[in-house]
């Protein structure tokens, strides 16, 4: 290509017509297909210069069996919009995640029952890692990512199917270990009991004094199915599966899931969030809305608002909104964000530069996990990470296991030298 063009460069991404064993029920809106053909194969995107140094912002560079997001229906898992999932046992929507299909009441139990003789294997050595750990030191997100590369020291086998169902079943006691040790309350001082299901075993290890044990658990059950997963290229699953291609082990690629996701414009948002609707204090729509305008006039983010890949409300806020009216319909903050939900739409569609003025994922979590005895932000995106790991647990064995169980190949994007002058040394 000459100079003095507009397009630098230009690369196309090509797939066979039909790469995937899976089929998905429709075609996500908003996918953005050119539908030209180059050598038989479709074109999938053009690559110009403007997508250089854009955080490979839209570009397809796989293909994803465990869910995908439709930017006006939001994210769905194997198929099945997340809202319909929100209120099933977490066990279940795992075994969604790993086998693409829903477990039959047997499998469903077998599975619950597999998890739970995993978790009664746990290393319980790992955990001491922890225990030399300052209480006050660090983020709680770094605590996890060491605890999970802990376990991985105790007990990586090499397969990942086996590591990841491990992992997963050794979560609750990890996160209890991590909030109790945090708090100054020691290792938990109860037995784990993994066959009373993953939410009900954590908060019966973390032996919470004056919260009510059955709202906090279906809270739980229902956070964890929403944030299980969320396609391919969000930057925690993409890092984790980035790790996994160099055939890092799978606590390793996990540890460095949690590392991504531990960043304030990632998954550490719904600590903020709450801390944000602390701040406003009021559910009088016209104070909220003088707040939101000041809070744009200098320049802060309104949390809990806009999206890189959706434009609509997130069916994850729909669905927990719907929880908040059960479990703390009064609580003043649930007052606070069902205010924010009509004003911030509002107020943020003025400005034709928002693409999405629409709530998003984190608007009400953090509210809920506080109403329910969680006080401290700083630990929501642990209960993310938690989560998390079964997708991308889900997505790197798939990964493994594709070209006939050669895997994905190691990853290795391009990156175009800003200047390619060669020196010398004098
Ligand atoms: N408040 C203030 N400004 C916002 C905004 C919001 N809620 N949403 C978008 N904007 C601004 C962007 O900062 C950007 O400004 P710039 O051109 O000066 O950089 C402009 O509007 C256009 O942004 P966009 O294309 O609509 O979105 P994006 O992909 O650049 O950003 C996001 C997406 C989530 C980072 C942004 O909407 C935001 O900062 N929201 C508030 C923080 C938040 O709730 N984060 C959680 C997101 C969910 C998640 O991933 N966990």
């Amino acid at each position: 290509m000459s100079g003095g063009q507009s397009l630098l460069f230009s690369i196309f991404w090509v797939l066979h017509t039909h790469p995937c064993p899976y089929t998905e029920p429709s075609v996500p809106e908003g996918r953005g297909l050119n539908l030209s053909e180059e050598n038989g194969k479709e074109v999938l995107f053009e690559v110009t210069e403007d997508h250089l140094d854009s955080g490979l912002r839209g570009i397809p560079v796989g293909t994803c069996r465990t869910s995908f997001v439709d930017p006006k229906k939001g994210v769905h898992y194997c198929g099945y919009p997340v809202g319909d999932l929100a209120e099933m046992d977490p066990e279940d929507v795992i075994f969604l995640l790993f086998e693409k299909r829903l477990p039959n009441r047997q499998e469903s139990q077998d599975f619950r029952h597999e998890l739970a003789q995993r978790a009664e294997r746990m290393p319980t050595g790992a955990l001491r890692v922890l225990e030399s750990l300052t209480p006050s030191s660090g983020h709680p997100m770094d605590w996890l990512s060491i605890g999970i590369q802990a376990l991985g020291l105790a007990e990586t086998t090499g397969d990942i199917r086996a590591d990841g169902l491990n992992l997963i079943s050794r979560m609750p006691e990890l996160m209890a270990t991590i909030f109790r040790l945090r708090g100054g309350r020691g290792l938990p001082e109860v037995a784990s009991e993994p066959e009373l299901g993953m939410v009900e075993n954590f908060v019966h290890l973390l032996g919470m004094d004056g919260v009510d044990a059955n709202r906090m658990t279906r809270t739980l059950r229902v956070f964890l199915v929403l944030h299980m997963d969320h396609g391919g290229g969000n930057l925690s699953t993409f890092t984790g599966k980035a790790v996994a291609s160099g055939w890092a082990s799978l606590y390793g690629s996990i540890s460095s899931a949690m590392n991504a996701l531990s960043g304030p414009l990632h998954g550490r948002a719904n600590q903020s969030c709450l801390e944000f609707v602390q701040r406003i204090g009021t559910s009088d729509e016209a104070e909220v809305e003088s707040f939101v305008r000041k809070e744009l006039a200098a320049r802060r983010p309104i949390y809990g608002f806009g999206h890189a890949v959706l434009r609509a409300e997130d069916p994850r806020a729909a669905a927990q909104f719907k929880l908040g009216e059960e479990i703390c319909p009064d609580d003043p903050n649930f007052q606070t964000v069902k205010t924010l939900r009509v004003v911030a739409p509002r107020v943020l569609g003025e400005n034709p530069k928002i693409s999405n003025p629409n709530a998003n994922v984190d608007i009400a979590s953090g509210t809920l996990l506080n109403a329910v005895g969680f006080h401290k932000p700083d630990y929501y995106t642990t209960f993310f990470g938690w989560a998390r790991v079964a997708g991308i647990s889900a997505q790197i064995l798939d990964e493994r296991n594709a070209r006939g169980g050669r895997g994905t190949p190691i990853y290795r994007p391009k990156y175009i030298a800003a200047d390619p002058t060669i020196r010398r040394l004098d």
